[in-house]
């Protein structure tokens, strides 16, 4: 995966996504990151990227020349003309269907608004996806769009340790993730779920699946009308929450 990031702030995200994991992603080449300054690609010899809104208004808006050559950039060194995601509250709401669907994907690009936002010629003519990480207001994208990056990486495969740790955990299934204990089995009184201890895998796959549905309906009942339940998993789900 080839992200290419324009931004004015280059060195945040690359400071934001060299640690831990997607650091060692990008060591192993797993995926590439390419952040862009478009300051460097502004026209005039005082490297202004913002001016006035016309008809007034408070705040500057990023202009159009500088972004659209950065992007040009990036196109002529592929054979494709890249997907070009604008980073934006007024988005599609970021999940994690969006994550997977752009993990298959070869290059990215990531526009990062400052200031009152872009030119809206920006968005007719090279913007393909529009994304928010939520409502509220950020002070620009680069924060959204690490958060953008982290969840589309640890879905390329080798990125994360096991494969596995990626499908099982909240969310593969629309379900929120069962609750997890580590050492020691008694923690000043406080146990550990006696079936995690049994060695009954039968059991212990029961016991999380009955936890995933139980959570689910009580912390995010959202997202218990949006996963595909089996019968199965309604029958379990009917029970547990009559005791
Ligand atoms: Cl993607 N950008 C900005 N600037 N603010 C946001 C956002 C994005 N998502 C939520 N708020």
């Amino acid at each position: 995966m080839n992200y290419h990031v324009l931004t004015l702030f280059p060195e945040m995200i690359e400071q934001g996504l060299s640690a831990s994991i997607l650091g060692k992603a990008q060591e192993k080449n797993l995926i590439n990151l390419n952040a862009v300054n478009i300051r460097d690609y502004a026209n005039n010899k005082h490297k202004q990227v913002d001016d006035y809104p016309y008809g007034g208004g408070a705040g500057m808006v990023m202009q159009p020349q500088p972004i659209i050559d950065a992007y040009d950039s990036i196109v002529r060194k592929l054979d494709h003309r890249p997907r070009l995601i604008y980073l934006t509250p007024q988005g599609k709401t970021f999940n994690q269907d969006m994550a997977l669907e752009l993990s298959k994907e070869n290059s990215l690009v990531f526009l990062c608004g400052h200031y009152e936002g872009v030119d809206e010629r920006v968005v007719e003519t090279i913007v393909t996806d529009e994304i928010s990480i939520g409502d509220y207001v950020l002070t620009g994208g680069e924060l959204a769009v690490m958060v953008i990056i982290d969840a589309i990486s640890r879905l390329i495969p080798g990125v994360l340790k096991n494969d596995q740790s990626a499908e099982t955990e909240t969310f593969h299934n629309g379900l929120l993730e069962y609750p997890q204990y580590t050492r020691p089995a008694d923690y000043n009184g406080l146990k550990v779920p006696e079936v995690l201890l049994s060695g009954h895998h039968e059991n212990i796959d029961k016991w999380r699946k009955e936890q995933s549905l139980l959570r689910t309906a009580l912390k995010r009942p959202d997202l218990l009308e949006k996963a595909n339940l089996s019968t199965q998993d309604l029958k379990i789900l009917k029970k547990i929450l009559q005791k």
